[in-house]
């Protein structure tokens, strides 16, 4: 928000209302997801960090495991939907146009498409933004934080509201270390400085490097959401 004809206090307000209906909706999704014990990640990083690369191999690592669907965020065109489909997995792609993030309530449209089939998984892969995707819950089990190593190890520090909110991130290619002056151990110390329950993994989605971690992470999830739902039901 930045009119200058609109008062402080009614920017506040507008953004109490965006927030309340986000949150309502996500526990809508949260249920919905809940009862079917689908796992839900909610992937998040700048333009290009690699989420959509990581996803690809993640889904052809994974896809004899588990049934899996994938939401795609982008302001504009089909490309990440028609990457995830090559793989054989259900995509659907939400542009939001002028929007900068992901919220609730196109998750759960984008739910009534799917149809997950249950004890599955669901990537979550917002637009390409470090800042708001961290404000809105989409009603997912864990928020995953991308980074690469292109970025610069004081990203944590600059944009600190998504180090603090994920559960989880991924360092993404390293394989490009070997090329670069950036220090991985000062790049996790400032993600932990930001946030010290945060979890970390160094991966490449290009070389596979580190991704069996990434996918023992997400099997002992899986399988607590499908131990759940039998509970539940
Ligand atoms: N060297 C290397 N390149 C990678 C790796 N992962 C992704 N890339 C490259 O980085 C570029 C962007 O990757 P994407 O997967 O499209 O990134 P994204 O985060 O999905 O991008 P947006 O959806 O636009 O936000 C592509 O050229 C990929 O090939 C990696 O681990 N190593
Ligand atoms: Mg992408
Ligand atoms: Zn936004």
């Amino acid at each position: 928000m930045h009119r200058p004809d609109i008062d402080s206090e009614r920017v506040i307000r507008i953004e109490r209302d965006i927030l309340a209906k986000n949150n309502d909706a996500a526990r809508q999704n949260r249920a919905r997801l809940a009862a079917t014990g689908t796992l839900a990640l909610n992937l998040m990083s700048s333009p290009g960090s690699g989420k959509t690369t990581l996803l690809v191999r993640a889904i052809e690592d994974l896809k004899a495991k588990f049934p899996i669907s994938v939401i795609e965020g982008d302001q504009q065109t089909e490309n990440d939907a028609e990457r995830i489909r090559a793989t054989g997995a259900r995509a659907v792609q939400i542009n939001t146009g002028k929007g900068c993030h992901l919220e609730a309530g196109m998750v759960g449209a984008a739910l009534d498409d799917i149809k997950a089939e249950p004890g599955g998984l669901l990537f979550i892969e917002n637009v390409g933004n470090l800042v708001c995707p961290a404000g809105f819950d989409l009603g997912e089990a864990h928020k995953v934080v991308v980074l690469s190593v292109t970025e610069g190890e004081d990203k944590p520090l600059k944009y600190p509201d998504m180090f603090a909110v994920a559960d989880l991130l991924l360092l993404n290619k390293a394989d490009l270390l070997p090329h670069l002056k950036f220090d991985v151990g000062k790049c996790l110390a400032a993600a932990l400085t930001v946030n010290p329950h945060l979890q970390t993994l160094v991966v490449s989605a290009e070389t596979g490097e580190g991704m069996a971690a990434f996918y023992a992470w997400i099997e002992a999830r899986a399988s607590l959401s499908r131990a759940a739902a039998v509970a539940q039901a």
